[in-house]
């Protein structure tokens, strides 16, 4: 059976955010081939959005045998199972997972857009792409170490692999 290469962003600002995201990598190895999974270091990083707390943030590298609507299910689940409660749009969380990469798919359904629509704005999922994977380039597009030069590192400061 054939498995995709994917890359999910992991943030929260919630409820112990370290502990929320610890405690979702364990729930994304349960969706890995082999059980395994590739986990960036952890980043604070001042949050984006509305006034709220800082957020911790991560990107975690697997292969899974799920197609990407299943996959995206599948992180909905783990996101409600740890109290993700949603209300205000870009708001607060205790645990956001967002589907960055997906191989070298590009997808506009209306559940999933791949690649992630902010992932060029964002350097609190750039920086830890790049740290999995250095020479990785988006679909038919720019090397993630190009998007890091331009788009910079302020407001992110890197902490120890979770
Ligand atoms: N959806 C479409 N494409 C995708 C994808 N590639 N991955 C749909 C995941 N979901 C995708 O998401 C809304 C809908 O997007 C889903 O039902 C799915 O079908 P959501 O998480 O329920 O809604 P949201 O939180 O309002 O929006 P979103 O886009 O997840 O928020 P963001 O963009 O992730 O923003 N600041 C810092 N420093 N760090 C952060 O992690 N995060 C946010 C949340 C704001 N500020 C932040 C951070
Ligand atoms: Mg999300």
């Amino acid at each position: 059976m054939g498995y995709h290469n994917v890359f999910v962003g992991l943030g929260s600002n919630l409820n112990d955010p370290e502990g929320q995201i610890k405690l979702a990598c364990d729930a994304l190895r349960q969706l890995a081939n082999d059980q395994t999974i590739q986990v960036s270091s952890l980043y604070h990083s001042v949050a984006v959005g509305p006034p709220q707390p800082d957020y911790l943030n991560a990107v975690a590298h697997f292969a899974t045998s799920l197609d990407p609507l299943a996959l995206l299910d599948a992180l909905q689940a783990i996101e409600a199972a740890q109290g993700r409660v949603r209300s205000l749009h870009w708001g607060p969380r205790t645990l956001d997972l967002d589907i960055l990469l997906i191989d070298d798919l590009q997808l506009d359904h209306s559940r999933l857009q791949v690649p992630h629509p902010f992932l060029r704005q964002r350097n609190f999922v750039l920086v830890p792409l790049l740290e999995l994977a250095p020479e990785l380039r988006l679909p038919g597009s720019d090397k993630v170490a190009d998007l890091v030069q331009q788009i910079g590192e302020t407001g992110l400061t890197r902490l120890s692999s979770p």
